[in-house]
């Protein structure tokens, strides 16, 4: 592994071990390495085994008494590659392909006061079968500071590299420092499948969800409220249907990170009597179209008209059946902010918590004016939030088994 992916990247790439990070960065100072001979040989510089042939890890500081054989390095030890008229020749070459290399760069310099050089980078996306070149030729004669040479190499396959020295000469040298290569990670995708699970306080019953209100179910969704502009509509609304839910995914580094603004992509659908979101149809997964992101793993946030909403603690990636996967019915750690999220219901499971009227992301007095206003009155979808229970009557029940209950509840889901 190499040292310098981010900790936040590392942690990603243990938690998801099929997904690489959107990208890392590979880079060596050569601090690690310790050839000290000219013959071929490998040495591993940060996780990745390289052969090093008439090179050698080269650490000679400037000498008082000799101030002609030196390195140039930064830290205290540099690659040193020397160019051979015949025989075996300056070649430093990775073992291994990476999965791609966007950007390669590194710092050269000639040794000491030789007649250094001329070196050639060059990559192989054949194992090394056959190599081309990649930038021009690098002349290290007379360069008396460590100098930067890179090169877009813009490649998503796997791929390795070497550095040969290829004229001059016999025997000179040059140096080379803080080599550095950026390995894309996959394309982030344009869509993905949601295959969530929820449940809604109030309309449990102890194993799945009631489905009173199924016949007042309107087909066009109703979270213009929450953000979601899309127009999703049912032909007609499927049975098993509970209500519309939203569903958004937020691309974020952590969970306290992912605020409003880190949306990029939402869709709504339909919670069913069984805790399954499923799309408008009632039987497909939910699709939701991405914008702006750059990797392919996501934050689930679940909304509903009258619960407060709720986000999975960690990023989902995608599943070996191709579906992001979560169910935030089972385990409180699924959900961001656990038991404080959440409601647990009688049979241990958890649910989204009802009482917020109004949709604003607390349980407060304006919930209970608006329950009041509605109490005894005739239950029409979406002006009569009131009903808490989502049993198509607004009464005591509502008020006092959850208004009252979660009063001073809030959505633990990031806002700003
Ligand atoms: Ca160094
Ligand atoms: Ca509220
Ligand atoms: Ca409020
Ligand atoms: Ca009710």
């Amino acid at each position: 592994m190499f040292r310098n992916f981010t900790i936040a990247a590392f942690l990603l790439l243990l938690w998801a071990p099929f997904h690489l990070p959107a990208q890392s960065t590979y880079s060596t100072d050569f601090e690690d390495g310790s050839k000290s001979s000219y013959t071929s040989g490998t040495e591993t510089l940060n996780g990745i085994s390289w052969t090093l042939s008439q090179a050698l890890i080269g650490d000679s500081p400037p000498s008082i008494d000799d101030g002609f054989v030196f390195d140039r390095y930064n830290g205290s030890k540099a690659l040193r590659i020397r160019y051979r008229s015949s025989g075996e020749q300056g070649v430093v070459s990775m073992n291994a392909d990476v999965p791609g290399i966007a950007r390669i760069s590194f710092k050269y310099a000639r040794f000491g006061t030789d007649a250094s050089p001329v070196l050639r980078v060059e990559y192989s996306t054949n194992s090394g079968g056959s190599w081309i070149q990649a930038g021009s030729d690098i002349t290290t004669a007379g360069v008396t500071t460590l100098t930067e040479w890179s090169h877009d190499l813009n490649i998503t396959g796997n791929v390795r590299i070497r550095i040969r020295a290829i004229s001059g000469t016999n025997s000179r040298r040059a140096n080379i420092d803080d080599l550095a290569f950026t390995i894309p990670g996959p394309p982030a995708p344009t869509s993905v499948t949601v295959d969530a699970t929820a449940f809604i306080e109030g309309a449990y019953n102890g194993t799945g969800l009631n489905t009173t209100l199924n016949a007042n179910i309107p087909t066009g969704q109703p979270y213009s409220i929450n953000g979601h502009s899309a127009g999703e509509t049912a032909g007609s609304i499927p049975a098993g249907a509970v209500d519309w839910v939203l569903v958004e995914l937020r691309e974020a580094t952590s969970a306290a990170a992912a605020l409003k603004s880190t949306k990029v992509g939402s869709a709504a659908g339909f919670l069913m009597d069984d805790g399954s979101i499923k799309a408008t149809d009632g039987t497909g997964n939910l699709t939701i179209s991405l914008t702006g992101n750059t990797g392919s793993e996501f934050f689930v946030v679940v909304y509903h008209r009258n619960h407060l909403a709720i986000m999975s603690a960690n990023p989902v990636a995608e599943g070996a059946g191709g579906t992001y996967d979560i169910d935030f019915t089972t385990l409180s750690a699924t959900t961001y902010q656990t038991t404080s999220a959440l409601t647990t219901l009688s049979t241990g499971k958890f649910a989204m918590p009802a009482g917020d009227a109004d949709g604003d992301g607390d349980v407060d007095a304006s919930d209970l004016t608006t329950w009041r206003a509605q109490n005894g009155g005739t239950f029409t979808y979406n002006s009569t939030n009131g009903d808490f229970n989502l049993d198509g009557v607004i009464n005591a029940v509502d008020r006092n088994e959850f208004q009252q209950k979660n009063k001073s509840k809030t959505s633990k889901v990031p806002t700003t």
